[in-house]
């Protein structure tokens, strides 16, 4: 691209190089350390989402980078607004989600005094990203921000963090644009394939597992044509649902926080584990109980676009270093070389998971989660987003909901409290037309519940459920399994969540009995405002298994 004719500012030049990079939406908290960056979106066309506080600015930009494989963007300024956003960035980190943050810096000339807000971003971020840095000159932006670009993208994906001095901002440069980025792609060998075969063919209890990002819909498709080949069961990890139909045949369930028992066996079991994507981090291995570390008890094949993963914690038989992408696109040209032995199994499988999520479980008190989550899958259509923070209340989300197409369930595989609310305005601003199910707990709700003020200011229709039994119930579960009857610092007392919402000039209501629920929810779209309707739960029903008194009881039971 030719240089322009009048030098850019630095501002501008960064904002230039963001739109020749694709980035469509932006996400700030203003601050007056980049004003020449405001300025500089004044007139470009880039979608700006201003927001209530960093960590929800910072959040959105990460769901963004998970929802489409390519950087999500934030702006936030120094001190207060970058560690207030650090919560995103370290769910960037944990999830290996593209995105970059920018930081307005104090000035050059006041620089190490500590001076207003200022912040030593290298030594805050530096552990939590995979890069950060300050640029310094204005004629470096093309090529500072192409290689975050790289960097963020490329291998496991995460954040990167580039702090702008105020005054370069504002600083003139003919440097032109660099040319956009492309995806840095690893391929897996011939030789790679040619021994999954092989493995393939020896096996007796086969078993994959997808997880990790640097996944679309073509690789969605082609390693279910995959799974088909070889009647593979295929269990989706953590967070990672929409990877794979629940209601393929060759479906095994959802290695999440309180699995099927059965699945979990299944995957002790198996002699050959393929581990397509993921890490198999500490939630999803179940404290690090499945998989011996660092010599695998089964056969481990591990796919997985960063090298420095392959051979991390468990040792693999076989290390495919690529992207799920390119992987999936090759296991699908593999072929039996007979049908494969284990195909009952991989129909017992899928019956299992069937036979544990079909039925929500009897719950104490009026309302019951899952059959709300149950009337959810029956009537929200398959393009419909699901996102939620952490809680109990997910749990419900995870067995009984039933995501059905790729990219439709944004939440943190980090268990960050507080990321329902802002990943729920960032999903609505991408897909206006597409319905967007914003799943909360009491607790978690209000960690970020500010942003529904940036869902009425974007007319956002989302629909907010929050599921209110009065305890950080998660907190409050393990305090009664490690410390029965002695409660401390988990019960809540909250807000009328439906007047909240009407104060905003939303739409709200308050729901007590599981049958009032649906009428709720199309009352909340019919209303097309953003919407918060507030479910009342027993704090008794803790887990679709077990209530809280059940847990104490066997707590003290033990002592
Ligand atoms: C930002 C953050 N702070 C604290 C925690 C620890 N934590 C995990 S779940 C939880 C309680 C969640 O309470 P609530 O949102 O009411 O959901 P519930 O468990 O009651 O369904 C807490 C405090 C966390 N995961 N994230
Ligand atoms: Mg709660």
């Amino acid at each position: 691209m030719p240089p322009p004719e009048k030098p850019r500012t630095a501002a501008e030049a960064l904002v230039d190089q963001l739109i020749v990079n694709g980035v469509g939406h932006v996400f700030c908290v203003p601050g007056e350390s980049y004003l020449a960056v405001l300025d500089a979106f004044h007139d470009r066309a880039l979608e700006v989402t201003v927001c209530r506080q960093e960590g929800g600015a910072a959040m959105m930009a990460e769901a963004v980078g998970k929802a489409t494989g390519r950087p999500g963007i934030c702006f936030v300024t120094r001190g207060p607004g970058a560690t207030n956003a650090s919560a995103g960035i370290h769910i960037a980190q944990q999830d290996s989600t593209p995105m970059i943050m920018f930081v307005g810096l104090v000035t050059r000339d006041v620089k190490d005094r500590e001076a207003l807000q200022e912040l030593d971003l290298r030594a805050v971020f530096g552990s939590m990203t995979k890069w950060t840095a300050e640029i310094d000159d204005p004629a470096r932006v093309p090529e500072i921000v192409s290689r975050a670009f790289y960097t963020a993208t490329s291998g496991r994906p995460g954040p990167v963090v580039l702090g702008l001095p105020e005054d370069m901002l504002t600083e003139r440069t003919a440097a032109p644009n660099a040319p956009a980025f492309e995806p840095v792609e690893t391929f897996p060998g011939a030789p790679e394939m040619n021994r999954l075969a092989e493995l393939l063919a020896q096996a007796e209890r086969p078993l994959a597992v997808l997880g990790g990002s640097r996944w679309s819909v073509e690789a969605c498709a082609a390693v279910t044509r995959f799974a088909e080949h070889f009647a593979l069961p295929v269990a989706t990890s953590y967070r990672r649902l929409p990877l794979f139909d629940p209601l393929h045949a060759c479906y095994a369930g959802d290695l999440g926080i309180g699995p099927n028992p059965k699945l979990v066996a299944r995957i002790k079991n198996a002699d050959l584990l393929l581990l397509i994507g993921g890490r198999m981090g500490e939630l999803p291995s179940q404290a690090y109980t499945l998989i011996d570390i660092p010599a695998p008890q089964m056969r481990l094949v591990h796919v997985h676009p960063g090298a420095e993963e392959l051979g991390r914690l468990y040792r693999p038989h076989l290390a495919i270093h690529a992207a799920p992408t390119t992987f999936a696109a090759a296991a699908e040209a593999l072929q039996p070389t007979r049908s494969p032995a284990w195909r009952h199994q991989t129909a017992q499988a899928h019956a299992d998971y069937l036979a544990w999520t079909e039925v929500p479980t009897p719950q104490p008190g009026a309302v019951n989660l899952g059959a709300i989550m149950v009337w959810l899958r029956e009537n929200l259509p398959p393009d419909a987003i699901v996102c939620n923070g952490a809680g109990n209340y997910a749990a419900w989300i995870h067995r009984f909901y039933r995501f059905r197409r790729f990219a439709t369930h944004i939440a943190p595989t980090a268990a960050s409290m507080g990321y329902g609310m802002p990943s729920a305005v960032a999903m609505q601003r991408l897909h206006p037309q597409r319905p967007v199910v914003c799943l909360n707990g009491d607790g978690d709700f209000l960690m970020n519940g500010q942003e529904f003020a940036t869902a009425i200011m974007y007319q956002l229709p989302i629909v907010v459920i929050i599921a209110d039994n009065g305890i950080y119930g998660t907190i409050r579960m393990h305090q009664e399994r490690d410390y029965p009857g002695r409660v401390s610092a988990t019960s809540l007392t909250n807000p009328d969540f439906a007047a909240y919402a009407r104060a905003f000039g939303g739409f709200g209501t308050t729901v007590e009995r599981t049958a009032d629920f649906g009428d709720a929810f199309q009352a909340a779209r019919a209303s097309r405002k953003p919407s918060i309707i507030h479910v009342k739960i027993d704090p008794e029903a803790i887990t679709p298994g077990a209530t809280l008194s059940k847990i104490r009881e066997q707590a003290l039971a033990k002592t």
